[in-house]
């Protein structure tokens, strides 16, 4: 069994703890490696590092730090099929999504290469003679990145991307269910070219490894993807630092009775089931007109139950992410059905860590698990009566990500865009697949109105710096000039 090192100052190493942890194949619930269980005096060291190698990186072209990000994307592409098999054996997503995954990356390091020549600032004017004004991005400095597993290339590539292409150096913890593939995609930015000491990657537990993060004060900003609950930790608990957050969500697919009804079953089944429901982007909750209910449910436990779950590998559902994922999975399912939810398919753990894809209806907007993020291959039919009640019910929960609205009708389509209350709206697609040019976030309890990738990335990862230059060669001063009392 292979044991893999953290990174530090261009050095991968054993963490000071002396310990390490294995990560578990859900497939197989079999060991991949054993990695090291970083502690306090790790993450020191790394934002040390981190801070040391900002003040050359820094200064680097960022054309030329995105060129770095370009030769990473073709090494990933080159190498697609082992990375994405990596993924679905560490992570169990299907292979396809594997694949996928590592595409998202991809396209995000690319992306981020053409930001390196733009990162736009603004040029204005200025209210006194012979001044420039404009606004120039500048880095942060050091950057905490907190990542967790059902994305473990995509979404570590949605921060690294733009926090290397601003200028910032980094100290990545992955989510320890999936620390392989965050040790390989900081491998091939090493072979790309990154120097020393800009990426650094500590793995162990958030507790100690992502606490010190937080709370260290030579780090400048933290970037997490993961539960609420820890998305409000670190609110209180980073000082004055700039955060970025992604805290999951509840979304829904509005199905209208003009809806081409194959096509939302087929969206539906892709947005509650694919990736084993473990996206942040899952629908979670279907809030289908009542006039096409009975027709709507048939067709989707029609198609739930002609999927195939199994190895990761080899099916397309694969299993959770681990024991205690499918305990809570189970835990909501009983939870639904003691709340008097009914039950249409699935409902009970399969072998292993699987579970199968599990369709409750008559579900009402009070119910637990029409509030909360289950995280797994369950959703809930809600029947309502129009549009109204449906924008209504789709926005009665605390989390505010990605939303979809069925229909063939514009206006359904315009109303649902404006009173839809999440950070995504899709229109006659599923909640999921977002691109990597366009802003992901949400509003409400799903973050801090941040965004990650496309333009809202290199926001994200920088500050702006407003610049004067006064050409006069007198001290001329702003807002001295007393224009007096407007005249009769
Ligand atoms: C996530 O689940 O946190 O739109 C990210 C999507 C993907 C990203 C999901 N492109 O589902």
């Amino acid at each position: 069994m292979k044991t893999y090192g953290i990174l530090i100052d261009g050095k991968w190493q054993p963490s000071s703890s002396g310990k390490t942890f294995d990560s578990i194949n859900p497939s197989s619930e079999k060991s991949i490696g054993k990695f090291q269980q970083g502690n306090e005096k790790d993450v020191d060291r790394a934002v040390a590092a981190a801070k040391k190698a900002y003040e050359s990186w820094r200064l680097m072209p960022p054309t030329e730090r995105a060129d770095i990000l370009l030769e990473a994307a073709l090494i990933l592409q080159r190498d697609k099929t082992h990375y994405g098999e990596l993924v679905s054996i560490e992570m169990g997503k299907q292979l396809k999504e594997g694949l996928s995954d590592v595409q998202e990356a991809i396209d995000t390091f690319k992306y981020f290469h053409g930001e390196g020549r733009r990162m736009f600032g603004h040029t204005t004017t200025s209210e006194l003679q012979n001044k420039a004004a404009y606004t120039i991005r500048i880095p942060i400095g050091v950057c905490g990145l907190i990542t967790p597993w059902n994305f473990p290339v995509a979404i570590p590539s949605w921060k690294l991307g733009p926090a290397l292409v601003c200028g910032n150096t980094v100290v990545f913890k992955p989510s320890s269910d999936t620390p392989l593939n965050a040790i390989e995609l900081v491998k091939v930015l090493e072979k790309a070219g990154i120097p020393k000491g800009v990426i650094n990657l500590v793995t162990g537990p958030g507790s100690t490894v992502g606490k010190r993060l937080v709370e260290h004060p030579d780090v400048r900003m933290i970037s997490f993807t993961g539960s609420k609950a820890t998305g409000e930790w670190i609110t209180k608990n980073a000082g004055v630092k700039k955060i970025g957050l992604e805290l999951g969500s509840k979304n829904p697919i509005i199905v209208m009775d003009d809806a081409n009804l194959d096509l939302a079953v087929e969206g539906t089944v892709w947005a509650a089931f694919g990736t084993t429901g473990q996206r942040c982007t899952a629908a979670s909750r279907v809030i289908v007109h009542k006039k096409i209910q009975k027709a709507f449910e048939k067709k989707l436990v029609a198609a739930a139950q002609k999927l195939k779950i199994g190895n990761a590998l080899t099916h397309e559902i694969g299993p959770l992410v681990n024991k205690r994922a499918q305990d809570k999975v189970q835990n909501y399912v009983d939870i639904g059905k003691k709340q008097k939810a009914k039950l249409l398919c699935g409902g009970k753990r399969g072998h292993g860590l699987f579970y199968p894809p599990t369709i409750f209806t008559e579900v009402t907007p009070k119910m637990t698990i029409a509030q909360e993020e289950i995280f797994g291959p369950v959703t809930a039919i809600m029947p309502v009566n129009n549009l109204t009640e449906a924008i209504k019910v789709a926005n009665s929960v605390d989390y505010g990500l990605s939303s979809s609205i069925f229909t063939q009708d514009i206006n359904n389509a315009m109303t649902a865009i404006r009173d839809l209350d999440f950070g995504i709206t899709y229109i006659n697609s599923s909640t999921i697949g977002s691109e990597v040019h366009l802003p992901f976030g949400g509003t409400k309890g799903t973050g801090n109105g941040t965004r990650e990738a496309g333009w809202a990335g290199v926001e994200e990862f920088s500050e702006n710096k407003t610049v004067y230059i006064d050409y006069s060669g007198k001290l001329q001063k702003a807002q001295m000039k007393d224009s007096g009392p407007r005249k009769k």
